[in-house]
């Protein structure tokens, strides 16, 4: 915490500025100055940390005017009790709190903890359900209190599936560990494929970067089934079919191998495989005009892309400095886009193996970035303490619930005697499954149990809380003070408590700490609060995190992680074998990748039950379902609010106009907004955003939102979910009324 100016004229406010991080479930966990006027104690701005070299001195659009959603007055200030009589279900906005009655915490706190314990006597506490996810990425907010309270509880363990899994599962198999290009060396590319990646929506930090090699000569190639801003903002943009880039990649390899293009020397030093990779991506299934057919990506473009990467970075021109980067290497940014599709997994892996046959890593702005998540080894064990499970009434590991299949675990699972118990109390912050989880029917119908015991630790009255028997009051990332990694970038950061907590709200360590006492845990660790945590999390032999304290940090704000470094200085990743932590020590080229259409898709032999192929998607003024509340966003949002976007055939096909209300329909469920015909997406496909369900997009008044239509099917790897994988079809009005 710095006092930069306390400005002397009578009567006039002394101002400081704490330095914080943006804790939202974004790559680039951007540095924030947070300007306090002391005497009131309210923070007045926010703004971007110009000394952090990936921030830079900006913020996204979402969170540049972030003290509309610290200070909205739509905040939930107090803990609330479901009034007696008030069925779950769907609350208007704004009227949310007609159904709850304000509460004490220590009323709360009790009443949370005796349910508690009553359903673990009962039922055992593999019935309670912890379900969260990446509301903060702050390491304590994200998993530190919470995870010792429901270890020590016994409760169900959640697997966090439902973003990352099958690509960074993917990403470890062929490296062994989650790392990548250094974002600021995208300044050296001359090549750079955003694949699957919506760069300028969703990681706006790594867009500068490229924009400067871009001014020096760099290309820009986008592979993406829609027409993203970053799509719409490139030299060339790929419109793929949804889910098949392994087939893509195979057929990029196809064309490297048979003109002999690969790095023969980098294979062998840092390979394993190799031969066999070879001979399988050599197949004729793999030619280019075999994968054309597949990913509607023509086969001279994928030659020209094949030769064009293989080519980037050996010629004399690269890495001259200031010259040009014409010449310079090729740099994949490739995103978690591709892997939300049931093959999505071996999409990843394959992707992956691709600067691995060409030696792209060996050059400075080469190489692949996914997540550089793996490169923060904080004390996750210190903080989580899993031994709690063994001091808990059920003595052993917990039985695992996949949280991409949140629909079953609360309708279905407990059906049979081998499944455990049925879920009885579900307890959920850093996550509003109501409108961000797959097969949302199910989900809500699971919701809806009045058998179920339903604890909500909020910002905001969501599409979760409505259904919430207990709601508790949760901190923005201005009120808490954690320590915070990065899988975007390579710097670690403080985040200073700026703020007091507004109203009563307590943060996830406070509150699971207290709870813990409630329930009766005497360890000594139900105790401890941020700054022992945040001890605990860098207390490591972990060279990477070598002279990095908590003192620091305060002192430093941001401190580089200390990677190692080649002759010249330079981090560049798995430019040698040391990099790789695979069991091989070796880039995993295989198990080959074998490319398989999705069972829903069009490419399937079965043609799957409906046409058309739906992007459920992200808003790029958004954060999943974060945001849809603030008027300001909605605003910033309103091209695609409610909207369906399709392509002109489809359109014609089923007589509709833009301005048309059409339902979007499959075996799992509707919604009903409205067509906007345009070329965002080919033929075949139709796309929407996510929304909150109560915002009213849904013109049937069902009040559902895209994930009605999305399936609790998982990846191929990893057990994550696919959003991306999913058939509708499209017709005029609803309930074919019009
Ligand atoms: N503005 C904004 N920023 C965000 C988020 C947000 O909601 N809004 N969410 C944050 C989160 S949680 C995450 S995980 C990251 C994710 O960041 P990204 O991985 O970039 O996430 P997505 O937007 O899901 O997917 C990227 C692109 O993949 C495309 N895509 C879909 N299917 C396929 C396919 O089969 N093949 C290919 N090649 N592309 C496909 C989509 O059209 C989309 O444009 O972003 C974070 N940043
Ligand atoms: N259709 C479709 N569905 C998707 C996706 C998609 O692209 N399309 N993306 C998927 C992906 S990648 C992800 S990561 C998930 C994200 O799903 P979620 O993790 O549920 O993300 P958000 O929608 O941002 O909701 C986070 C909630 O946490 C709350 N919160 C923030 N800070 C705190 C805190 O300190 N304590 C507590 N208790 N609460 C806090 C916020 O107010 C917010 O309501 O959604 C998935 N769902
Ligand atoms: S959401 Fe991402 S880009 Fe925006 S301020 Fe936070 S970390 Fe930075
Ligand atoms: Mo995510």
């Amino acid at each position: 915490m710095t006092t930069v100016s306390a400005s002397p004229g009578a009567g006039l406010s002394a101002m400081k500025v704490v330095h914080a991080v943006c804790s939202h479930d974004c790559p680039d966990s951007c540095g924030v100055l947070v300007t306090v006027d002391e005497l009131t104690g309210r923070a007045v701005k926010v703004q971007g940390d110009p000394s952090h070299p990936v921030t830079r001195g900006f913020l996204c659009g979402k969170v540049a005017k972030y003290l509309d959603r610290v200070y909205s007055p739509d905040r939930l200030l107090h803990p609330m009790r479901r009034r007696k009589g008030v069925a779950k279900g769907p609350l208007p906005q704004g009227r949310e709190a007609d159904a709850f009655e304000q509460i004490s915490w220590d009323q709360a706190l009790d009443e949370v903890a005796e349910r508690l314990k009553k359903i673990t006597a009962e039922f055992g506490p593999e019935s309670v359900l912890p379900y969260s996810y990446a509301g903060t990425i702050g390491q304590l907010g994200y998993g530190s209190m919470d995870r010792r309270f429901f270890h020590r509880l016994g409760a169900s363990q959640l697997a966090r599936t439902i973003c990352a899994e099958a690509g960074g599962t993917a990403l470890k198999r062929v490296y062994g560990v989650k790392l990548g290009t250094v974002p600021q060396d995208f300044v050296h590319a001359g090549l750079v494929i955003a694949w699957g990646a919506n760069i300028h929506g969703n990681n706006v930090h790594l867009w500068p970067f490229i924009e400067e090699a871009r001014r020096k000569g760099a290309r820009l190639v986008v592979i993406d089934p829609y027409r993203t801003r970053t799509a719409a903002l490139a030299d060339e943009h790929l419109a793929i079919n949804p889910g098949t880039d392994a087939a893509l990649a195979l057929g990029l390899m196809h064309v490297i191998l048979s003109m002999g293009l690969e790095d023969r020397e980098y294979v062998d030093a840092c390979t394993m495989g190799f031969e066999e990779l070879r001979a399988h991506a050599l197949r004729p299934e793999y030619s280019p005009e075999n994968v054309a057919t597949a990913t509607g990506i023509d086969a001279g473009t994928i030659v020209r892309l094949a030769r064009a990467y293989a080519a980037a970075g050996r010629s004399a021109t690269q890495n001259t400095g200031h010259g040009s980067n014409v010449g310079g290497p090729a740099a994949i940014r490739l995103n978690y886009g591709i892997q939300r599709s049931e093959n999505g997994g071996t999409a990843a892996r394959a992707v992956c193996m691709l600067p691995l046959l060409t030696g792209a890593w060996k050059y400075k702005g080469g190489g692949l970035l996914l997540s550089t998540s793996g490169s923060f080894p904080f004390n996750e064990k210190a903080l989580q303490m899993p031994e709690l499970m063994m001091a808990s009434p059920l003595g052993r590991a917990a039985r695992v619930v996949n949280m991409s299949q949140l629909g079953q675990a609360l309708t279905t699972l407990g059906d049979h005697e081998s499944d455990g118990p049925r879920v009885k109390a579900l307890f959920v912050y850093n996550s509003n499954p109501g409108a961000v989880a797959p097969n949302q029917n199910a989900v809500l119908n699971g919701l809806r149990r009045e058998d179920l015991f339903t604890v909500v630790h909020e910002q905001f009255f969501t599409d979760t809380t409505d259904y919430a028997d207990i709601l508790l009051p949760a901190p923005t990332f201005l009120e808490v003070k954690d320590v915070q990694g990065a899988y975007g970038h390579l710097f670690a950061q403080v985040n200073n408590r700026a703020i007091a907590p507004l109203g009563e709200a307590r943060s996830n360590v406070a509150m699971f700490g207290e709870l813990g006492r409630r329930v009766g845990f005497e360890e000594a660790c139900f105790d401890d609060r941020e700054d022992e945590m945040i001890d605990q999390a860098l207390e490591t032999e972990h060279p990477w995190l070598t002279g990095i304290t908590r003192e620091r940090l305060e002192r430093e704000g941001h401190i580089p992680l200390q990677m190692p470094v080649d002759a010249k200085g330079e981090v560049l990743p798995f430019s040698t074998a040391e990099w790789f932590r695979t069991p091989s020590g070796r880039g995993q080229l295989v198990p080959v990748p074998v490319f398989a259409a999705p069972t829903e898709s069009r490419a399937h032999a079965s043609k799957g039950a409906y046409p058309l192929e739906f992007l459920p998607r992200k808003a790029d003024n958004y954060m999943n379902s974060t945001f849809a509340n603030i008027p300001l966003h909605q605003r910033m949002e309103a091209r695609t609010a409610g909207v369906l976007e399709m392509h002109a055939t489809d359109a014609a096909a089923r007589k509709i106009v833009t301005g048309d209300e059409v339902e979007v329909f499959n075996g799992r469920g509707s919604i009903t907004l409205r067509a906007l015909v345009n070329a965002q997406v080919s033929a075949g496909v139709v796309a929407a955003r996510l929304d909150w369900n109560k915002l009213g997009s849904d013109l049937s008044g069902n009040g559902a939102n895209v994930n009605a239509l999305t399936s609790e099917t998982l990846t191929d790897i990893g057990g994550g979910a696919t959003f991306y994988s999913t058939l509708v079809e499209v017709r005029k009005g609803h309930d074919g009324i019009r």
